[in-house]
């Protein structure tokens, strides 16, 4: 059994920023834990515009604080509002923006998982890595 708080992970490797400061992931579960997923909470700043593209991963995100705004570019802009208790499950590898009003808190599911070492391409596309 593996017990960990989000406070054991503050400000180690397992909390990760992107260049542009957008938001931060404290990533929970990893790659290396070897169970077929990674878990990430993640807190994306207030008035931020985020377009994020996972096509190696499948993602299910679970909204726990916040307002926002979520558009399916894979579907001429579709838009769906954000707000505490609403999931979204990128199961077709959507390409996606994600609007923050506030800022906001979420649960994330990756599989395969992250690893811990991928850094959002140009495309905001995670490479595929695999624990060895
Ligand atoms: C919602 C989203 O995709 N945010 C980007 C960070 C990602 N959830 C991660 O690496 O934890």
């Amino acid at each position: 059994m593996i017990v960990r708080t989000t406070a054991e992970i503050t400000g180690t490797d397992r909390e990760v920023t992107p260049e542009n400061g957008n938001w931060v992931s404290k990533r929970i579960v990893l790659g290396g834990d070897r169970v077929g997923f990674s878990f990430h909470e993640t807190t994306i700043k207030a008035g931020t515009d985020n377009e994020f593209h996972y096509a190696n991963h499948v993602e299910a995100v679970w909204l726990v604080e916040g307002e926002g705004e979520l558009i399916d570019l894979t579907e001429g802009g579709k838009t769906y509002p954000l707000a505490p208790g609403t999931m979204y499950l990128l199961n077709g590898h959507e390409r996606h923006r994600v609007l923050a009003r506030t800022q906001l808190r979420m649960l994330c599911v990756f599989n395969p998982p992250v690893v811990g070492t991928e850094v959002h391409d140009a495309d905001g596309v995670y490479p595929l890595v695999t624990v060895d």
